[in-house]
């Protein structure tokens, strides 16, 4: 495989200015023909004459220059595209190709989803269409004929305006859409199917009026409700906020069942997986509603930051993801409960981004290479990329953040940039000197904050030192600009110091603090304001403190997991020296009869504080991982909570039960989150009650979010009640794949003695679609994440299915296989057993012969 680098780049010799495609579909194949008007680039002197076009899986039908056939001397043509030779100035180029949408289990380019075609040409699918410079500097105006039989597919949608349709004959008939805005391939799309619609309008802040649509198949539309009424908030919002207005007279939606991932923001017809349109309180979870709104948001955003100024090559993905990402966040904290939404932000950070950043996958926001583009959409390009850019907002202030953000996006308008281009952006109009912060974007690795406190005579000196460890390629690192937040309470609560930000330059920098009557407790790196590793030794009575009154929910809520971490460590200890378990610590137990007593209003804030970290955060704390311990660890802390609580979990519980009436907004789901986690601890006592207690609320349940709680209280107690509950569950949605997904993962994660046998079990079952990524996820993925005894079994059967499924997956959908494999290559992070049994499994998968996309996580995961 050929490694691409960023250094490489080399603008593009020819430019189209007009597509003009037409999509004969028929059974079997469809015909595409495209015409576009290029011309040499008037920025490369003195070059031209010879062009390279990407194509794959494509039958070349013909291809003609000025509508002369191109002689076969002035044509090479290889597995991956073909070179033009001897090429005018200016010129029409015709090329005709088929492709077989049927057959192609991808889900790149066009492929059949069920009923449906439709296209996936991010982040190089257009390829598979039809010889084109597969490169996101190449921007077009589109205008696509799309040609089809109109009983198998009524609707026939592409990007832009529809400005003709008709009868083609022969039971056929054509629509032609224009699409006004220049744009790169890969925001092309194309829809062809028997849909249902649900349709809406929104007018714009000055009065023009948008046409909403949301297509899918039949029988789903009283699902897509809550996705449309987030689509017309995100518009609301986003005017509102930025000043942006959208920018056509029509936003189309589709959701697909087939989808590699969450949606795709192609121009004004966005393509969404159902996993993230779907949401009806029977069906779907608060998680769920919370994500549709998310995503539809996101890819709304996407409009701007990303297709009016999208990336000059892929290495520039965060520009726009990063971008967008912050833009969601910003969204959904003004949606929700702010402190809860930036812990869901800051957990992902840690439990996710934090590992990527430490293991064999770890690269820079901006990559410097890579061998598939597919295998960088990763939470480092989206989640730090967005970090990243809410440090800059931090720094800057709010405001005169979104004011640099419209002075971007004005500067740079229908142009394809980097980076750099918005980094300049942001210090021209914001005046920050960004010069050191641009490390974030070149180097990886998670550095580590140590902080030490010092207090004497009214002064606190505050210490803060920086390292970053190696990375795969990058040994050494620079200081990194850190912006650090710092608010002081005196022991009632009260901020005798407001939060401030002070910026770590060099590698060791001390802020001193004059004129305190006492020493403070100390609140530091508040809402995780840079995206480090906090090294600070807190007393417990600090942390309790910080715990009951720190003004930040967020800060708030890490006080409560570093007084759990506190104990769970030493649980883990003990566990793996054979020694009794420790008895609870004081803080911690302090801190939990005080939440218990004083609850805060916000519930959903209360539900994340009686949480213990999670399984990976534990592991996270020690060199190696040792899965067993950390299980062992933290069922021991949830049972001792719970048996030394029950009685004010069982009031906690009666008070936020189900009272019928499902809503989705922040205080009827932060109730529903209580309810669970207190229905959680109160399993981990296993009595009867419990199980009557979830049966009955499982079987009372008018909604999904209530359901699962019941279902996952009862995850780890097998009997008459696990078994009924489930079955049911079953047969009531059998009919509905994405909650059948649900049902899955319930499977998957319950770790029974034989779990690798029931998963092998399941993916021969007929409920199970191996070509639908949602299944693949649910199950495979559901197993990795949602079972890790079942998977570190020590006869290795958990390795070894998964090994199997990448092989199995790999010669249909290599990027989800890729994805897969993902979850083995972080093998050196693990004790032994584990680390042995996943690189030998990892290594077997090496033996085949792979495509690009496994081949590189693989590769990395084993060098
Ligand atoms: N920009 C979109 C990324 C995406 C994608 C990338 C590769 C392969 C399939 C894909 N589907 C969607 C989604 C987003 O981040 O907004
Ligand atoms: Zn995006």
């Amino acid at each position: 495989p050929q490694r691409k680098y960023r250094s490489d780049y080399q603008a593009s010799i020819y430019l189209i200015d007009r597509v003009s495609l037409d999509f004969d579909i028929r059974d079997g194949s469809t015909r595409v023909t495209a015409r576009h008007s290029v011309r040499r680039n008037p920025q490369l002197i003195g070059t031209g004459g010879r062009w390279w076009l990407d194509g794959r899986d494509l039958r070349l039908v013909s291809i003609a220059v000025d509508d002369e056939p191109v002689a076969d001397g002035a044509l090479e043509v290889s597995e991956t595209g073909l070179w033009l030779n001897g090429l005018p100035d200016r010129f029409t180029l015709t090329v005709v190709t088929e492709i077989d949408p049927d057959r192609n289990l991808s889900l790149e380019g066009l492929y059949r989803s069920d009923d449906m075609l439709c296209t996936q040409c991010e982040a190089t699918g257009f390829s598979r269409i039809t010889y084109f410079p597969d490169r996101p500097d190449v921007m077009s105006r589109y205008t696509t004929r799309v040609e089809a039989d109109a009983e198998r597919y009524p609707v026939l949608l592409s990007n832009g305006n529809c400005i003709e349709s008709g009868a083609a004959g022969e039971g056929r008939h054509y629509a032609v859409y224009e699409d006004p805005f220049a744009k790169p391939c890969y925001l092309f799309a194309l829809v062809a199917g028997d849909l249902g619609v649900i349709r809406d309008t929104f007018t714009t802040t000055s009065g023009r009026e948008v046409a909403l649509a949301l297509y899918t198949e039949h029988g789903n539309e009283d699902q897509c409700h809550h996705a449309m009424a987030s689509l017309k908030d995100a518009m609301a919002w986003d005017e509102a906020t930025y000043g942006l207005e959208y920018d056509l007279d029509s936003f189309v939606i589709v959701a697909v069942g087939s989808f590699n991932m969450g949606a795709m923001e192609n121009k004004s017809l966005n393509i969404f997986n159902t996993a993230c349109i779907f949401a009806h309180q029977d069906t779907a979870t608060d998680s769920d509603f919370a994500r549709v709104r998310d995503v539809v948001a996101h890819e709304y955003f996407h409009n701007y930051t990303g297709n009016r100024v999208t990336c000059r090559d892929w290495f520039q993905l965060s520009l726009k993801e990063g971008l967008t990402v912050y833009r969601e966040h910003q969204f959904a904290i003004d949606h929700g409960s702010p402190g809860v939404t930036r812990i869901e932000q800051v957990r992902m950070i840690r439990d996710v981004q934090f590992p990527e950043d430490a293991g064999p996958r770890a690269h820079p926001v901006r990559p410097e290479s890579y061998v598939e583009m597919n295998n960088f959409y990763t939470i480092t390009v989206y989640e730090k990329g967005a970090e990243l850019i809410r440090m800059m907002a931090q720094m800057a202030g709010r405001e005169a953040f979104t004011k640099a953000v419209k002075h971007y996006l004005d500067k740079h308008d229908g142009q394809a940039v980097t980076i750099e281009d918005f980094v300049l952006a942001i210090e021209e109009s914001t005046g920050l000197d960004l010069a050191q912060f641009r490390h974030w974007y070149a180097f990886a690795g998670t550095p580590r904050l140590r902080v030490s406190s010092r207090f004497a005579d009214g002064r606190l000196s505050l210490e803060l030192a920086q390292a970053t460890p190696a990375t795969p390629g990058q040994e050494n690192k620079p200081n990194f600009d850190i912006p650090v937040s710092v608010a002081l309470f005196d022991d009632a609560g009260q901020v005798v110091r407001a939060p401030e930000i002070v910026r770590l330059i060099e590698q060791r920098e001390t802020f001193v603090f004059d004129g305190l009557a006492a020493e403070p407790t100390v609140s530091v790196l508040r809402g995780l304001t840079a995206p480090v590793r906090l090294e600070f030794d807190q007393p417990d009575d600090a942390l309790v403190r910080l715990m009951a009154h720190d003004s930040d929910p967020v800060s708030r809520w890490d006080a409560a997991q570093s007084l759990y971490m506190a104990t769970l460590k030493a649980a883990v200890t003990a566990h793996q020296n054979d020694e009794p378990m420790p008895a609870l610590g004081e803080g911690m137990m302090t801190a939990v009869a005080a939440l218990l007593a004083d609850p805060p209003d916000d519930r959903a804030l209360l539900a994340e504080m009686l949480t213990v970290p999670s399984a990976t955060q534990i592991g996270e704390a020690f060199d190696a991982i040792d899965v067993a311990a950390v299980e062992a660890a933290r069922r021991y802390v949830k049972r001792e909570i719970a048996a030394r609580f029950e009685a004010e979990l069982e009031r906690l519980a009666d008070a936020h039960a189900p009272s019928g009436g499902y809503v989705f907004d922040q205080v009827a789901a932060g109730r529903r989150r209580v309810f669970a986690t207190a229905l959680d601890y109160l399993a981990c006592l296993d009595t009867p009650a419990i199980r009557k207690r979830a049966q009955a609320v499982y079987d009372a349940a008018d909604n999904m979010t209530d359901r699962m709680a019941a279902l996952n209280a009862l995850q780890d107690l097998p009997g008459e009640e696990r078994e009924a509950t489930r079955a049911d569950f079953a047969e009531r949605f059998a009919d509905q794949p994405l909650v059948m997904d649900k049902w899955l993962r319930l499977q998957a994660a319950t770790e029974d003695g034989d779990t690798a046998a029931r998963v092998r079990d399941l993916l021969a079952d007929d409920r199970f679609d191996f070509t639908n990524p949602n299944r693949v996820r649910a199950l495979v993925g559901g197993f990795v994440r949602g079972n890790p005894l079942g998977f570190h079994r020590a006869d290795r059967a958990g390795y070894a299915l998964v090994a199997d499924e990448i092989l199995r997956l790999d010669a249909i959908n290599p990027q989800l296989a890729a994805a897969l494999a993902g979850l083995l290559a972080p093998w050196r992070r693990y004790a032994e057993p584990y680390a042995g049994g996943m690189r030998e499994a990892l290594a077997r998968v090496g033996e085949a012969d792979l495509s690009d996309n496994t081949r590189e996580i693989v590769d990395a995961g084993l060098g």
